[in-house]
Order: C-alpha cells, then sequence, then structure tokens
C-alpha cells in the first residue's frame, strides 16, 4: 500500500522543504497549515509528482483538528507517517520582560498542538499496529539559553512527549522520534520578531546556517528506515554551531 505521510506546518520552512522532498520519494502528502493559499499553491506545485490532500486548521483548536481528519478522503484515511512539525518560537525577551500572549502561543501551538495532533491519529496507528511519528523539536529541547525560556520550555517539552511516547507505544508497532534541529534559515526568526526583517536577517548573517532542505533530507532518511530500526532522538546543527549561544560568526 502507498504510504501517507501527514506533515503539519507545511506551509512554509522546514514542512514545506520536506513536503517538496517526500513529493519525490513516492509517499502521498497530507500537507497542514493555516495559510489556504500557501496549501493550495504547494499541492499545484507538487500534484504532478504525487497524491496530495491538504487540511487547513490551527493545531490550537482540538475540534477542529478531530474534524479535519475526520474528513479526509478513504486514501488517506490511513497515516503512516505523522511529523508533528507545526511551532514557532514568538519573542526573545527577558522571563520579567516577556509577553504572556507569545508565552500562551508557544505553550499552546508547539506542545498542546502536537500532543492534539497525536492524539487524533495515534488511536488508528495502534489499531493498525503500525505508524511512525516524527516530533520536530529543537536543541533548544536540549538547552536553555539567555532570553529562550518560554520557547526552550516548550522544546524540553516535546523532548519529554517524544520519551513518553517512545516508551506509550512500545510493543503497538508504532516508532517515535525526535529530530532536534539547532538554527535553520526559515522564517521562523521572522515570525520570533514579529515581522522585524532586520533582526531577522541578522541571526542568518556571518555563517552558513542549516537550510529547510537539509532536515527534509533527514527526515526522508528517518522514515526510509527498514521496520526495525528507529532514530529515537537525533540532534544536528549547522557547522558553525556547537551550542545555542556558541555560532562562529565571522
Ligand atoms: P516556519 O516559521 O518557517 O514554519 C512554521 C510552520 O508552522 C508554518 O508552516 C506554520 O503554518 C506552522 N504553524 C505555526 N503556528 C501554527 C498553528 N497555530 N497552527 C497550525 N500551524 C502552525 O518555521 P520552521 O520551519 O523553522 O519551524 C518548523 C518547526 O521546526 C517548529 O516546530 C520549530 O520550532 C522547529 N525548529 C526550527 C528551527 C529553526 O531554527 N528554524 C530550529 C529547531 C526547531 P501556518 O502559519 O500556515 O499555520
Ligand atoms: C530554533 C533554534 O536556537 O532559535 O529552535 O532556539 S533556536
Amino acid at each position: 500500500m502507498e504510504k501517507n505521510v501527514l506533515i503539519t506546518g507545511a506551509t512554509s520552512g522546514i514542512g514545506k522543504a520536506t513536503a517538496i522532498r517526500l513529493s519525490k520519494e513516492g509517499f502521498n502528502l497530507i500537507l497542514c497549515g493555516r495559510r489556504t493559499q500557501r496549501l493550495e499553491s504547494l499541492k499545484n506545485q507538487l500534484s504532478s509528482f504525487t497524491e496530495i490532500y491538504t487540511l487547513n486548521f490551527d493545531v490550537r483548536n482540538q475540534a477542529d483538528i478531530k474534524n479535519a481528519i475526520k474528513s479526509l478522503p478513504e486514501k488517506f484515511q490511513h497515516i503512516d507517517v505523522l511529523i508533528n512539525n507545526a511551532g514557532n518560537a514568538h519573542g526573545l525577551d527577558l522571563i520579567q520582560e516577556g509577553n504572556t500572549d507569545d508565552w500562551d502561543a508557544m505553550l499552546d501551538i508547539n506542545v498542546k498542538g502536537l500532543l492534539y495532533m497525536s492524539k487524533a491519529i495515534l488511536p488508528e496507528m495502534v489499531s493498525r499496529g503500525n505508524g511512525h511519528v516524527i516530533n520536530i523539536g529543537s536543541t533548544a529541547g536540549k538547552e536553555v539559553y539567555p532570553k529562550g525560556n518560554v520557547y526552550c520550555a516548550s522544546k524540553h517539552a516535546v523532548d519529554a512527549i517524544n520519551q513518553g511516547m517512545r516508551m506509550d507505544l512500545n510493543g503497538t508497532g508504532v516508532k517515535v522520534g525526535a529530530i532536534n534541529p539547532g538554527l535553520v534559515e526559515t522564517e521562523f526568526s521572522d515570525v520570533r520578531f514579529k515581522g522585524d526583517q532586520e533582526k531577522a536577517n541578522k541571526v542568518y548573517q556571518g555563517y552558513k546556517a542549516l537550510q529547510a532542505e537539509d532536515i527534509a533530507d533527514i527526515i526522508w532518511f528517518v522514515i526510509s528506515r527498514p521496520y526495525h530500526v528507529n532514530i529515537a532522538d537525533l540532534m544536528v546543527m549547522c557547522t558553525a554551531q556547537a551550542s545555542s549561544t556558541l555560532v562562529d560568526k565571522n
């Protein structure tokens, strides 16, 4: 049977690059995001390579997720691979100066959104005795950096959930693993700095950051291993980066 892969956050960055990569590797794709126009144009771009279905919802809304998954046509109802990728940082502030709306967004999207998606899809994987969940964490889930406070907390939560999922699903046939990138040049910093392009561009200046396509390559590698091989927890940084706070910029 052809494999169906569901990607959250497919309208941009890592999710979009993964959709493009996997479309050329024989996977059928369910592409999710809030920006409908971007979903439709990606569907048009990739439909000559594979079958694409788009779903438009906010991962914060559990009811919308459930309805979206229920609405899938029969062909797409078995989801072989769930890529929990949707997420962002909102702000980069000292904890005492942080914006509570930003905190809510990061915890609701990066943590609860990932949980709601998993809750909507895991029971079907378990009943089939087969499936693969890939959680996109971050180096920010492995170490904390100044002003990263709540974003780092959200990604530490993803790290914990990834471990917990792997334990709870042990014996069900469902594989679980995380990919934890360092700095990747996407719209991530535009979102973090609320459209301040100058600040966003600065993050990637003076060195070669990871590109979204680099992570897409890794995701392809992870999902194309034989069934008995599970990449449980992978960390990747660009060569110029040694830790969240040590980047060789010249
Ligand atoms: P982008 O900003 O380029 O993409 C973020 C994606 O998430 C978009 O497709 C966006 O879609 C989706 N998204 C955000 N909020 C919601 C929401 N409420 N509901 C549904 N979808 C949402 O960033 P990246 O590609 O860089 O980020 C993807 C993942 O990678 C995130 O989890 C991020 O934390 C992680 N990551 C990123 C790193 C980086 O340096 N870039 C490093 C390590 C991890 P839309 O707005 O259309 O809904
Ligand atoms: C994204 C990378 O360093 O901005 O998770 O936290 S970083």
